[in-house]
Formats: C-alpha cells, structure tokens, sequence
C-alpha cells in the first residue's frame, strides 16, 4: 500500500500566491491540487500552478555541489564547496574591501532565505550589496509610492476587484501573467463592473473591456497627464479629499494644464478618448487601478508610478475597498524578497541603512558593526565587474544571462568574476557560467513563508526530502558564515529566522508561523495596532512623515532609443500564460512546452506584408546589441511599427537585442522598448539558438 498525503503550500510561481496542495505518495510528489477554500484562488489555478511537479522533477535537478575545472564541472561535497567559496570571498575582502563582494537573492525563493541572504551580507560580510530582481520589475514602485504615499505596495486586496465599479489596468496582461487574479477580473467584468485597459497590446482583456487606449510605448505619463488635465477642469477631481488627505495640489494642476492639447500626438490615442477615461475613473464610486512592467520598465518608471499615484489621489480613489493604487507584483515572494531588505538601501521593513536610529538599531540586534552606506544594485554590480571594482558574486534562484538586459554584457560581466557562486535547482545558463553551484531545495522541499501581492503572508510545509544533498538556502547561507568565522545565522529552523525577523521588522512584528497558520495567512502591516493584519492601507493617514499623501508634477520623456532608419520597428517584451521567467521550470512541463514554440516574434500584418514575411516563418530580429532567430507569429494584437517577444526562451533570448539605459532613480533597465530590424531567414532555413549563433560567431 501507498503511503499517501496531502500538504498544504503555496503556488510558486506568480505574485497572485494561489493555495495548493501538494499530494505526495512514498515520497515523490504525484499530484499538485487547488485548495478549495483559499482567499484568493477559491479552488482554481491557471496552468502553471496544475503543472507544478514537473518544475521540481528529481530527474531535472542539480543534487550535489558542484566546482568548475578545465574541463567541466566536478562533484566535490559540501565541505570542499563551502571552503572554496570562503577562500575565495577572504582574498578579495582582504585586497579590495567587502564592497567587492555581494548577493543577488531570489524573489522565488522564502521570506527567510532572504532575510538569512541580507544578514549575511551586511553582518557578516560587512556590505549592504545586496539585491534582487525586483530592481529590473517593481523597483520604481517601492521608490515612487514611498515618496507619494510613504509604502510601496499594493494599497489594496486581490478580491476587491469584485468591490469595484471600475478596473483600470495600466501595463498588464492578468489573464496572461497574474492569471487568477485576471479571471476574477473577467468574472467581476461579466457581473457589470467597467473596465478600462491602457496597453499598446491588444491583450485579451484589451478585448473586452468598455475602453481601450491603444498608446504609443513609453507615453504613459503623457496620457495620465491629460486624464487629470480633463479631470481638473471638468472640476471631476475630489476636492473634500485633496483638502483633508494631500498635498501639492495647486503645483500639480499648474504643471498638467494644458497637457490634453499635447497628448494625441505624443501617445497617439484621440482625445475622445482620453476624456471618456477620465470622467470613468474619477466618476465611478469606487475606481481600482492595476499596474504592471507597462509603467515600470521604463526609464521614467518612477515618474510613470507617482503619475499613477497622482491620478489616484486627484480622484479620492485611494483608502477604501474596491480603490486603490495596485503594483501587480510578479514573482511568487517579491513582494517578501523586498519587505525583508534584500535591496542596497533598505534593511527589512524598509529601514534605511543611513539612517542613524535604524543602524544603532541593527547593530545592536546583531551585535556587530555594519556599513554605514547604501550598496550596488544588481545592474550596478555586474557594471562594477567590467570595470573591476566588484569581483564576488553569491547569486541564487535568478538567472540573469536569460533576464537581465543586454544578454552579452551579462554574459560578459559573469564571466569576468573572480568568484561566481550559483544556488540553483537545475542548471541554468547562469549556473553554466559559476565557478561553485550549489543544490538548492525546492519550495516543496523546505518549510517557510512566502508574502503574496496584496501583503499577504502565507506559510507553507515541507512536503519531500531535497534531492540528493540539495539543502534550503538560508542552510548554506549559514554554512558560508560559519566559513566566514560567523555563527550570526546558525538558526535551528526556518521558524526562529522568521521570529527574529518578526522583532526587527515592524510591519511583520504581530507574526508568527502560529498565526499564520490560522487563516491563509496575514496581510501586513500587522502588529500591536493591527493585530489581524491590514486589507486596505491608507484607510486614515498616509505612511508618510506628516501623514498626507504628496502630489508630484512629473513630465514625459521619451524612450532611450526610438526606431530609426537603420533599426525602423520598436520591440516590446511581454509574458507568455504558459511560460514563466527564463523558462527553467515551466519548461521541464510536456504539457506548457507543446502549448509554444521555443521563441516568437508577435508582428502586426501590415509589417508582414511589407518585409514580405509570413505566418511562422523564420525571421532575425536586430538591436544595436545584438541579434537572434526566431519565427514569426502575425497578428494584429500589435499595432503596425510594434513588435513583441516573450523573454521566457534561452533559445531566442529577447535580453539578446533590450536596451539597458536605466531609470535614473532606481536604475530600473528599459525593457520594454528597444529599436530593432527584422529580416526574413532564406527560404528552409530554420532560425538557430543563440548558441548556435555564438559557435558560428567564434568560428567566422
Ligand atoms: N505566465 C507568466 N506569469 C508571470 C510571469 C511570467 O514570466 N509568466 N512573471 C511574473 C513577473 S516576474 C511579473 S513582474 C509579472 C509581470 O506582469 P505584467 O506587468 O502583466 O507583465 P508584462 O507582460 O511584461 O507587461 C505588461 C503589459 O505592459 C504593456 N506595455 C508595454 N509598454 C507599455 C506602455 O508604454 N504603457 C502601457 N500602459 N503598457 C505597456 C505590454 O504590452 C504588456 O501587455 O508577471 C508575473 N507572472
Ligand atoms: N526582456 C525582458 N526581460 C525581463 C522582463 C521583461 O519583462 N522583459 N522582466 C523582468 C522581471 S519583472 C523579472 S522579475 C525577472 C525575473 O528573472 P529571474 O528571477 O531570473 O527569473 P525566474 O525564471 O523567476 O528565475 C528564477 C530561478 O530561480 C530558481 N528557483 C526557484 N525556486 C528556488 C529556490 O527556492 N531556491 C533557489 N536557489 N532557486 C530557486 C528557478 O529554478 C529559476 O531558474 O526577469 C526580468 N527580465
Ligand atoms: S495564478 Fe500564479 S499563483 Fe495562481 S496558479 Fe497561476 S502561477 Fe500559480
Ligand atoms: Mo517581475
């Protein structure tokens, strides 16, 4: 007989942190099922959460530390892997400074992986290097929204877009990307809610909606401006509100008059439009805005959030359900990743590192001295490694050869480290590049928290052993402290990681795995003000200083690089429902791999026609960065002038041709416009994978 059980987890995929269960039978995971009861899934997953098991497959795995030598990479056991990190680690401290070294940790990875990765790096290793992806995702909220509203989250619940009489959603696919959470908007839609999406995509809620404003990419703040030019003098915005809650108003209103008359031609969508939009939204009772990668990767994606923000507060559409500011957060524990400090300037809770209270605070709490100033992003560190002046990279559960923008100078940048520590599950083509690979356990493999969108904290339990010596994060994070002379992270389990994190973090202080327990889970802030956590925030005050939310002029500016003669069409990137991040989990499915092919180019006809290509043809796509094969998938989702390629395929990487000009607040990449050219590939040919095209490149 079986032995046969059923244990409670959480989905690892998206931000929208589905409740699932994970059927085990003699130790091998056999079935995933949604749990009927769940706050926000309510019995349902999208096709990435059904297919879970086949991410975490022991077939697929990396179960021993692995070293790299001349001719590939050996076993080696724990012990040797920890010492050779350490080594390495001491000998660049010792001739350049911690400042040389430093951690990019996992937005899928647990709450306390990542507190034990922040430690490490800033109590042990004495450096506030430390980051993570959502610098190249939502980093723009958590700097915008602290300075208009003092917390960068999502304001609201996931289930408040059943209170809503209006969704807008602004550059976001969630049919596609946050895909329960996008049926619930279908569903609330279907029962008489509007709906108002702004994408340069026809998306699939694009479809359905009352309005569609098809704008031109990187125009957002352009066409916000105009909203609230119209709301203001139709005298549409909340006056009793402004009056009580903010402040700014009069700078504001001064410094969008007179950006209706320029909207149409920078964002190309008609004026009617724009006005029909702005009485809708400021209209409705109770207006919730949704947000995504369509604000944020931008070089003005800060400015592109607090214009967001502005719309909001203009209206009074913010501290009630069904309202509210909503960043769509996308990996399954970003939203954890950031609220535990993995940034370079924040401690967990967002505490800054040079504030003087907060590090007397720290110091004191882990008995030790500590960097007194903000650290390198992750961009910053793979800059600094050109340059020379950063030389050690501990990176777990990101694989920025396939993410991050700029493929070459990625690859570039880590294969010039001295030292290049990977933790991975399977081998990545990051991992390919490492000089120590570690096994790291899966989320089926460990027990933790992970922190959804909406604030939600949820705790999940081991439900198999890791495969072979595979062992949870925060676990050889602490084993390289202990290398390091440090026993600062020898916790006895991921429950006393969390609790002193509790103490030290004030928004997560009234938590425990107890309390997490009871109920799917709390939504922070929750401590001695908010014992049951906190559904909507910004319900009587504003986290700021005085507690008024603040109303900042911002301005458009153009993307970095527009199409030109030479490179005439502007390419996108977006998200495919079937695949997920680079694709080193999703991918190992049969059944998401055969839904497409290992790489697309989505072109309007109108182009097709003129570049005389046609469906699934083979195409090169070029950037002044470098160039790809893929095929062609024609339609009319994009506008003419506009192509867009998912990022998830390492055969077809769109990171090959992104631009990586930054946002010069949070140094957030412009991944989503770039110029390129596209040809068709000779008659027969079928387009090559981007190693093929490396080999031939070194060959010629
Ligand atoms: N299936 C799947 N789901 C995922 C992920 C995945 O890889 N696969 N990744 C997760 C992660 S990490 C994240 S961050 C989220 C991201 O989720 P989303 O934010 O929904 O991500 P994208 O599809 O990258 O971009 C959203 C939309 O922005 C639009 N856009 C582009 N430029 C502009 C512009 O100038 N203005 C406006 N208004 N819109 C624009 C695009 O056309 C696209 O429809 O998804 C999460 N969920
Ligand atoms: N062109 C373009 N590029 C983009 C984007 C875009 O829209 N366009 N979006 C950007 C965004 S928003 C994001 S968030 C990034 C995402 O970029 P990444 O974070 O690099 O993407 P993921 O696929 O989520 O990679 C995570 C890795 O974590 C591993 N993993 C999962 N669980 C664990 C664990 O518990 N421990 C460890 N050690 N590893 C684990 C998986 O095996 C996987 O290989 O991509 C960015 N890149
Ligand atoms: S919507 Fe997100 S959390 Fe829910 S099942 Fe799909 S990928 Fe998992
Ligand atoms: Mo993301």
């Amino acid at each position: 007989m079986k032995n046969r059980q059923s244990i409670s987890s959480i989905c690892p995929y998206c931000g929208v942190g589905c409740g699932i269960n994970l059927v085990v039978e003699d130790d091998r995971l056999a079935s995933v099922a949604p749990q009927r009861e769940h706050p926000i899934s309510r019995g349902q997953l999208c096709a990435k959460g059904w297919s879970t098991a086949y991410g975490i497959e022991t077939g697929n795995r990396i179960t021993r530390p692995l070293i790299r030598e001349p001719g590939g990479f050996r076993e080696v056991s724990w012990d040797e892997a920890i010492a050779t990190i350490c080594d390495g680690l001491k000998l660049i401290i010792d001739e350049d400074g911690p400042d040389a070294v430093g951690i990019i940790s996992s937005a899928r990875a647990t709450n306390e992986d990542n507190y034990a990765a922040q430690k490490l790096a800033r109590a042990v290793l004495k450096t506030n290097n430390v980051d993570h992806c959502a610098r190249i995702c939502h980093s723009p909220t958590v700097a915008g929204l602290k300075q208009t509203l003092g917390s960068g989250a999502m304001t609201n619940s996931a289930d408040d877009v059943f209170e809503a009489d209006l969704i807008l959603v602004i550059g976001a696919d969630p049919t596609e990307n946050h895909s329960v959470l996008g049926g619930h908007i279908m569903r609330a839609k279907l029962q008489g809610c509007k709906l108002i999406v702004i994408d340069p995509r026809r998306t699939r809620l694009a479809k359905m909606a009352d309005l569609h404003l098809q704008l031109n990419p990187g125009t957002n703040i352009a066409l916000i401006n105009a909203m609230l030019d119209e709301i203001i003098r139709q005298q549409w915005h909340n006056s009793a509100f402004i009056a009580r809650r903010c402040e700014g108003f009069e700078q504001l209103a001064g410094s969008v008059n007179g950006a209706m008359a320029a909207a149409t031609k920078i964002t190309g969508v008609a004026e009617q439009l724009i006005h029909k939009a702005a009485r809708l939204y400021s209209q409705s009772p109770r207006s919730m805005l949704l947000y995504g990668m369509g604000i944020t990767q931008y070089v003005s994606g800060t400015n592109g959030v607090i214009a967001l923000s502005n719309l909001a507060l203009t209206c009074g559409q913010v501290g009630r359900t069904g309202t509210g500011i909503n960043p769509l957060r996308g990996q399954n524990n970003v939203q954890g990743a950031c609220d535990m400090g993995c940034l370079p300037n924040v401690y967990p809770g967002y505490q800054a590192v040079d504030d003087k209270q907060v590090h007397h605070r720290f110091s004191q709490a882990w008995n030790t001295s500590l960097s007194r100033h903000a650290g390198l992003t992750s961009l910053g560190m793979t800059k600094g490694c050109i340059a020379g002046v950063f030389r050690g990279l501990i990176q777990f559960g990101e694989d920025s050869v396939v993410t991050d923008p700029d493929q070459n100078h990625v690859r570039a940048a880590l294969q010039n480290m001295d030292l290049l520590v990977v933790a991975e599950l399977t081998m990545t083509e990051t991992a390919k590049l490492a000089d120590v690979i570690l096994p790291a356990a899966s989320f089926a493999e460990k027990q933790g928290t992970f922190t959804n969108c909406e604030r939600r904290v949820q705790v999940f339990h081991q439900a198999l052993p890791p495969p072979g010596e595979a062992i949870a994060d925060w676990q050889w994070l602490a084993a390289i402290a202990r290398g390091m002379g440090s026993n600062q992270l020898d916790w006895p389990d991921s429950k006393a990681i969390f609790d002193e994190m509790a103490a030290l973090t004030p928004i997560y202080s009234g938590m425990s795995y107890e309390k997490l327990e009871i109920k799917h889970g709390l939504q922070w802030p929750c401590n001695a003000e908010n014992p049951d956590g906190s559904r909507v925030l910004h319900q009587h005050s504003f986290a700021t200083d005085n507690g008024r939310a603040k109303l900042i002029p911002v301005h458009h500016v153009s993307i970095d690089e527009p199409a030109d003669e030479h490179y005439p069409l502007l390419l996108t990137t977006n998200r495919l429902h079937f695949h997920y991040g680079c694709g080193s989990m999703t991918r190992k499915s049969p059944l998401l791999e055969r839904e497409t092919p290992a790489g697309i180019l989505f072109i309007n006809p109108q182009d097709a026609t003129a570049l005389d290509i046609e469906q699934h043809d083979g195409v090169g796509v070029c950037s002044r960065r470098g160039y790809l094969e893929t095929r062609a998938m024609i339609t009319d989702d994009v506008p003419p002038g506009l192509v867009s390629m998912p990022y998830h395929f390492r055969e077809a990487p769109s990171n090959q041709l992104t631009n990586n000009a930054q946002d010069p607040v949070t140094k957030m990449p412009e991944l989503k416009a770039c110029a390129v050219s596209v040809t068709r590939l000779p008659e027969g040919q079928t387009p090559r994978s981007i190693d093929n095209l490396i080999i031939q490149e070194a060959g010629s």
